[in-house]
């Protein structure tokens, strides 16, 4: 049963191939996997809360030559479609209707499909949910990822401000519903699991968030050559400058304040939360740690990624 909010009602997750996702795009399924992406493409990855916006500005400001101003022009959920993504049915008598929204077509779909050459991209599908035209065009992956229990706390907070996804629930039933891969986007092990086997065999550049965390302009730097861009050392210290959490924290083109409340409610928590490594001591107990540290042996047996959990 869908929970109720002041917003009014919560949807379900729906899955596709056992991996639950937001019920509109399941809705434009045949729309997302149908999506024709260009051997140019530079596709930005990631499991929700690993540091997507933070990549996406990163990116763009390489793309901009660090110039600040031309990074203003629009909202950052705008500049980088997000081709798993439509748009839910906005809840009647919200205040903040301006005009019926329906949920009938992907908007990540349709703005890259109306977006120039060459694109950058951005998605939090899993690989084997990955529109198919992604591999066949040898595109560019940049993947993002973030150690598991800071994603699960900042998608905790997340889903408490998130109208469209299910309410968490305290934080010790979102600790089980996290750990059993029962939130959007399905279980953090396997997205990471997978995008790290895959590395090789494609363009993929995969980063971690506690590595731009604590080297941001060696991060930006591997960005930059990915991209196949030249930048010199004063516009890269602007770029770190101008990606630092305080700064996206107060520029409104980075900080999600635009999106409506009945999406954001950013009165409940902040879109840019704390943005650091760690946050996870506040919040997971003793008995937590121990349980998650055991299924985290279990479920990542075998791989040879090593995530730092604190700085
Ligand atoms: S989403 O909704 O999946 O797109 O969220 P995502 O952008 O992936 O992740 C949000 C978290 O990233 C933090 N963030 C940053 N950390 C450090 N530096 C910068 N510049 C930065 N920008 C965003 C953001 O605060 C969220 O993490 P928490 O731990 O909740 O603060």
């Amino acid at each position: 049963m869908a929970l109720a909010t002041a917003a009014g009602t919560r949807p379900p997750l729906r899955e596709v191939a056992g991996v639950p996702l937001p019920a509109t795009t399941v809705d434009n399924w045949s729309q997302i996997q149908g999506f024709e992406a260009q051997p140019d493409d530079l596709l930005i990855c990631t499991y929700p809360k690993s540091g997507t916006t933070w990549i996406q500005e990163i990116v763009d400001m390489i793309e901009q030559g660090g110039d600040v101003e031309r990074c203003q022009r629009v909202t950052i959920q705008h500049r980088h479609p997000f081709l798993d993504w439509a748009r839910p049915p906005q809840p009647s008598g919200s205040t903040y209707l301006q005009r019926p929204v329906l949920s009938t077509h992907s908007e990540g779909v349709d703005r890259a499909a109306a977006m120039p050459s060459p694109r950058v991209l951005r998605t939090h599908l899993p690989t084997q949910l990955l529109p198919p035209s992604f591999w066949e065009n040898n595109c560019k992956f940049l993947y993002v990822a973030r150690n598991a229990k800071d994603c699960m706390v900042s998608y905790f907070h997340f889903q408490r401000m998130n109208q469209t996804l299910p309410d968490p629930g305290t934080w010790e039933e979102y600790f089980e519903t996290s750990v059993s891969g029962k939130v959007a986007w399905g279980s953090w092990f396997e997205h990471v699991k997978g995008w790290w086997e895959i590395r090789k065999k494609f363009q993929v550049l995969f980063l971690f968030y506690e590595d731009i965390k604590r080297n941001p302009k060696q991060e930006i730097q591997k960005v930059m050559q990915f991209m196949g861009k030249n930048l010199d050392g004063p516009v890269l210290d602007r770029i770190v400058q101008e990606t630092s959490f305080e700064k996206m924290k107060a520029n409104p083109m980075t900080n999600h304040s635009s999106a409506p409340k009945w999406i954001l409610d950013q009165s409940i928590s902040p879109f840019m939360r704390k943005g650091t490594v760690g946050d996870w001591k506040n919040h997971f107990t003793v008995a937590q740690k121990e349980r998650f540290d055991e299924i985290y042996k279990q479920k990542m047996e075998g791989t040879s990624i090593h995530f730092c959990t604190e700085l």
